[in-house]
Parts: C-alpha cells; structure tokens; sequence
C-alpha cells in the first residue's frame, strides 16, 4: 500500500441538535485528499499529548473559523469582536509553536494565517472595517464579500521570489470573507501577498518553507478557479519524504 502523507487538521466545535460536535468543512477536507494526502483531526482535548499528533503527523493544515481571542495577542476585544472559542485558540496556538520547533510545515487559510500570526507573536486587527482605515490612513475595499464565496471579488498582488508568487505570478483574483486580519507581522513571517488597500493576504516563512498561509479561500475558490487547489498540491507536495 502506497504510504501516503498524513495532514493533522484541528477540529472546529460546534452546537447542532443540542449537542456538541467537532467538524471539519467539507471543502477544507476535499483539498487535502485531492492533494493525495490523509486528513487526521485533532481534538482540543489534545491540548495535552500534542508531542504525539506532532510526531504522526507529516503536516498540519489551520483552517478557517471564529476569531482569534485577542487577549492572545495582548489586546482588550473590540466592540465589534466576533464569536470565538477559547480551547480551539489554545489548541491551534501550542500545535503552531510545537509543529515548527519539530519541523514540520504549516498551511493556513483565513483564520488559519491569522491564529499562526499570533501564535509566532503577531497581532490582529479585530475590526477590520472600523480599524484599518484609522490606523493605516488608507481606504478599504470589501474585504467581506456579499457575492457567493465560490467567486472571486479583488486581486491579491504576489512578492517576488515567494512561493505564493511561484503559483500565480504577479496578481490573481481572489475570494474575500474576512472581518479580521493581520495587522502585526510575527517575526519569522513576510508578507508574500497584498490587497490593492494594503491589506496583508498572504504569509509565508522568512527563512526557510516552514509556513505557507493565505486570507482568501482557495478551498470553496477552486469551485470557479481550478488552480487554487495548486496551494494544497504545493503544500503537501513540499513535505518531506
Ligand atoms: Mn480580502
């Protein structure tokens, strides 16, 4: 039997018919198989044996979901902060730091780059539409779309020489369905892809192919543009044999 790479996804909670229930988008789970690799998820509960997932796992893939708690990144919430969940934002914060020290690869996607941001000491704007344009002086465009997810609203423009730019040369039209985003840049993260309002829509490692993450959403794009699966096939294509 062919061994096939195994990609740990931490689970999303949710209430449905009175009970609480992880899942994981179909959408998240479709771009990971098609890329040929075994999607695995991991718990909140894993919070404590997470040395165990770290060390089955070839790679881990952040997706999207509910806000970031800010008192992870040392602010007080907004007034216009949205849901969140606490165990997730612990679980996905202590698998970041514990992946990379083991030198495993990252793929994030919107909440995904966000919560990996934090997790290597970046912060957020909370409110992106209340926020950006006093703090940055700039106007912005809709970052939230109200077309249908499936369809792309605004360019991304791609910095030479990052993977980002690799897959889709010097700009593509992408899908917007983000309240939040990046505001502080960690670290060991640059900035590979931007919004025509300077808006931040793409991460990836400094110094090495540890981190690849992006704002938009390729997984439900790939309905309209073939070519965001790419980003699962070069994530797990990149993994180690
Ligand atoms: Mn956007």
């Amino acid at each position: 039997m062919e061994k096939k790479k195994i990609i740990g996804i931490p689970g999303g909670i949710t209430t449905a018919n009175g009970t609480r229930r992880y899942y994981i988008n179909e959408a998240d789970v479709r771009g990971i198989v098609k890329a040929g690799a075994t999607p695995v998820m991991i718990p909140s509960e894993a919070i404590n044996d997470l040395d165990y997932y770290v060390n089955i796992c070839d790679g881990f893939f952040f997706t999207g979901g509910p806000d970031v708690l800010p008192v992870f990144y040392g602010e007080e919430p907004h007034i216009n902060m949205g849901f969140s969940e606490i165990q997730r934002d612990r679980l996905e914060i202590a698998l970041v730091k514990k992946a990379l020290t083991a030198g495993k690869k990252l793929l994030g996607i919107c909440r995904g780059m966000q919560i990996i941001n934090v997790a290597l000491g970046g912060k957020l704007y909370q409110d992106l539409e209340s926020e950006y344009p006093v703090r940055s002086k700039q106007p912005l465009i809709k970052h939230f779309q109200a077309a249908s997810r499936t369809e792309a609203t605004h360019y991304a423009k791609f910095t030479a020489n990052s993977r980002l730019h690799d897959l889709y040369g010097d700009q593509r039209l992408i899908n917007s369905h983000h309240h939040q985003a990046v505001s502080q840049v960690a670290d060991s993260l640059k900035v590979t892809a931007v919004a025509s309002d300077g808006v931040i829509e793409g991460l990836e490692s400094k110094d090495n192919q540890q981190v690849l993450a992006v704002q938009w959403h390729p997984e439900v794009l790939v309905a309209t543009d073939e070519k965001m699966q790419l980003i699962f096939d070069e994530f797990v294509s990149g993994l180690t044999k």
